[in-house]
């Protein structure tokens, strides 16, 4: 049976589509005849058209979402907007990506989902954005309140579900409050330690029409040093022999990250980079020693116990990167800790002092601090920075006789990186090729998840591609995490990404594997897999793929696989079978 109606066209009912029965709202109906508004009142909009209007007024460029009937009203506020909206094919990767999209920016990456199933499917995104302080809003339609609490069609508790993993759960009862909500919620993902904020959207309250001002934008406080705060850390290097910087975080600007360069440089003072952040200082600084955290390299293993004097900017001494609360816990270590979240949340070991500061402010203030250099930071940081040059040193770019390797990709890969090549990774023993060798030159050129997310790299990679297409986007998968999400391909063929993806195909989730051998060796179980032909699978999405088994043929698979990016404007993927156990370091 084939119904007809003048606002929407020609409606084929398909009852498993369209879900539950719902009473006929006239209210509804109303703003149906005229979406975003009314006939009646041109003076007035419906909540869900204010709600996008909103977050254009924010700043916000693209969201990333998995549509439901739960928010239509919103759906089709971003019909006329500026906005861009990508169409995800999981909630997973939405929810990535727009987290990926909020440590790039300077405003919280968007997502938009529907109520439970929808909402379930986007919690591993909310859990990126909490460990790795992301500002991320995260939109889910939800029941109309009419419904509520009678366990209606997917119905769910969302302060219950979120509440212990977002900063703030929204939920907007009353739609006159539509744009003020939004302030809010954008305020909550940026103050402070930034994060995820969840805003509920109850089906019948968007439809309401209400007036359509907007409000204005909640400044975020960046905090910044008193007199006495210099004179800490003044006092504080002066003493110190061997003193330590540790960036982190993605609370960072160019601007900020090139200064604090210029100003370590200067005083021959060196910097690590925290565990999947590298790039705030440059990787070919004189100040650079390498990355610190889980799987850290040779060079900086001993580096935060050697420190006398440590400053974190924009992370905090955690799990990771002490090593699971092992290194620098003893109490008469001199930490000083900058972060604008005065519960320095996630931190461990001592605290001699801290300073309420986001990165770039406290860098504008460091830089008017002139201190005479001693002779002994420079033979420190000469010598870390020795030995992460050699650790660094790329691997031969002439092909072994044998299968394929990922040094042979890496060295052949590196030199035809432009500056500002950015690589995104998700969890496994295949990143430690990128934090050992991937040039990070820029702010934000290692997008990763540092809560060791599987599934991230892809949709990552997609994000950055969309949001800066004119960089170089390398993702480093491996074969267990890129089957995570590897069907967002489809959403960069669809939108015009073009990352290349280069898949590390051990036949096993190593990582687990490198685990399991250490503590029950020999007895290899739940860690190994049989996977398809990934390149193939490349293709039936619309990119470039090649299968790689032989090391002699990486060079040439590099060179199409770019080739296709640069000429037909395509992702490429490269699915190189490698030997198992292999390792980066
Ligand atoms: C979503 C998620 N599930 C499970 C894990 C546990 N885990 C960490 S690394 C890893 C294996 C990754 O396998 P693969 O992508 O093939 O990388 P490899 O270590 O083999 O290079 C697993 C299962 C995780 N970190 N995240
Ligand atoms: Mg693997």
């Amino acid at each position: 049976m084939t119904v007809k109606s003048a606002s929407l066209g020609t409606i084929t009912p398909s009852f498993p589509d369209i879900g539950p029965y719902a009473p006929p709202d006239p209210g509804a109906e109303a703003a149906r005849a005229e979406p975003g508004g009314s006939l009646a009142d041109q003076s007035t909009k419906s909540a869900g058209h204010v709600i996008v209007d909103s977050l254009v007024s924010h700043g916000i460029r693209r969201v990333y979402l998995v549509p439901g009937e739960s928010f239509l009203d919103v759906l089709d506020g971003l019909h006329d907007s500026p906005i861009e909206t990508i169409v995800c094919r999981h909630e997973g990767g939405a929810t990535y990506m727009a987290e990926a999209d909020g440590k790039m920016g300077q405003v919280p990456g968007v997502a938009m989902v529907t109520r439970g199933p929808g909402a379930a499917n986007a919690h591993v995104g909310l859990h990126t954005a909490w460990q790795d302080s992301t500002p991320f809003v995260l939109f889910v339609g939800l029941v109309p309140l009419t419904h509520r609490e009678r366990e209606a069609f997917q119905e769910f508790d969302i302060k219950a579900w979120f509440d212990t993993g977002a900063k703030r759960v929204l939920v907007l009862e009353d739609a006159e409050r539509a744009s003020e909500i939004i302030a809010e919620a954008m305020f909550s993902a940026m103050n402070g330690r930034p994060g995820p904020v969840v805003v509920g959207l109850p089906e019948d309250v968007i439809l309401k029409h209400i007036r359509p001002g907007l409000h204005p934008v909640i400044p975020v406080a960046a905090g910044g040093m008193t007199n006495v705060d210099l004179a800490s850390i003044s006092e504080g290097l002066m003493k110190s022999k061997k003193p330590l910087f540790v960036t982190g975080g993605n609370d960072w600007t160019q601007s900020g990250a090139d200064q604090l360069t210029h100003w370590l440089e200067k005083h021959h003072i060196p910097a690590a980079a925290e565990w999947r952040t590298q790039g705030t200082v440059p990787f070919d600084s004189p100040s650079y020693i390498g990355p610190i955290g889980y799987g850290r390299p040779r060079p900086t293993y001993h580096l935060l116990e050697e420190a006398d004097f440590v400053v974190f900017v924009g992370t905090l001494p955690g799990d990771v990167i002490t090593n699971g609360f092992v290194c620098r816990q003893d109490w008469t270590r001199q930490n000083l800790l900058v972060s604008i979240d005065p519960s320095l949340r996630g931190r461990s070991g001592p605290v001699s002092w801290q300073i309420l500061a986001k990165p770039d402010a406290f860098v504008g203030d460091l830089v008017t601090l002139d201190l005479p250099v001693k002779e002994e930071w420079k033979v420190w940081t000469y010598t870390m920075r020795e030995e992460q040059a050699k650790f660094s040193m790329l691997p031969s770019a002439v092909p072994s006789g044998g299968p394929a390797r990922m040094d042979t990709l890496m060295a052949n890969l590196i030199p035809t990186l432009p500056e500002d090549a950015m690589v995104t990774l998700g969890a496994g023993e295949h990143t430690n090729w990128a934090h050992r060798y991937f040039p990070t030159r820029r702010y934000a050129s290692m997008i990763s998840a540092r809560n060791g997310s599987m599934g991230y790299s892809v949709p990552a990679a997609i994000a950055a591609s969309l949001e800066i297409p004119e960089r170089r986007v390398v993702t480093i998968a491996g074969d267990g995490e890129f089957l995570m999400n590897g069907q967002e391909l489809a959403t960069a063929a669809q939108y015009g990404a073009t990352p290349l993806v280069v898949v590390m195909d051990n036949r096993e989730y190593g990582t687990i594997r490198t685990h399991q051998e250490r503590h029950y060796p020999r007895r290899v179980s739940g860690t190994q897999l049989q996977n398809p032909d990934f390149a193939r699978m490349a293709q039936a999405f619309g990119g470039f793929g090649v299968r790689v088994e032989n090391d002699v043929d990486v060079p040439e698979a590099l060179e199409s696989a770019l080739k296709a990016i640069d000429e037909d404007h395509v992702f490429a993927l490269i699915h190189l079978i490698v030997e198992k156990r292999t390792k980066a370091y």
